[in-house]
């Protein structure tokens, strides 16, 4: 094998690694959907959030929490981590909260795919009175 050609074949995982090379049918995961939905209304309660992805993600580095929405976003100190269920297809997640009020909130999908990058995204929906 010529030089040149090695060295360009030395040089492939490197690129690999530059996310900006990687396709978008190989990237991050993205939510398709999610239960409740965003605007969604939901009786007060336990609520089991569901979320559908658009790619495999590692269920060990992803997490979903759930807050009172906040007018002008808001923190994160009111965040409650919902523990996930085992045993979800690769690409859902689900967990159910402890009982929620009545009022406006919000749950936090943050996600690893295996591409390795990290998603995140707020989800908002009303528990009725
Ligand atoms: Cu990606």
């Amino acid at each position: 094998m010529p030089q040149m050609s090695r060295r360009a074949v030395m040089a492939a995982p490197v690129l690999l690694a530059v996310p900006a090379a990687i396709p978008e049918a190989q990237a991050h995961a993205i939510l398709r959907r999610s239960e409740p939905a965003a605007g969604a209304t939901v009786p007060p309660g336990p609520l089991r959030i569901r979320i559908f992805f658009n790619s495999r993600i590692d269920h060990e580095r992803s997490q979903i929490l759930v807050a009172p929405a906040r007018r002008g976003g808001g923190g994160t100190a009111d965040e409650v981590r919902v523990e996930l269920e085992p045993g979800m297809p690769v690409t859902e997640m689900a967990g159910t909260t402890q009982p929620l009020t009545p009022g406006a909130w919000r749950f936090r999908w943050q996600v690893l795919a295996l591409d390795g990058h990290i998603t995140r995204g707020d989800v908002f929906f009303t528990v009725a009175g």
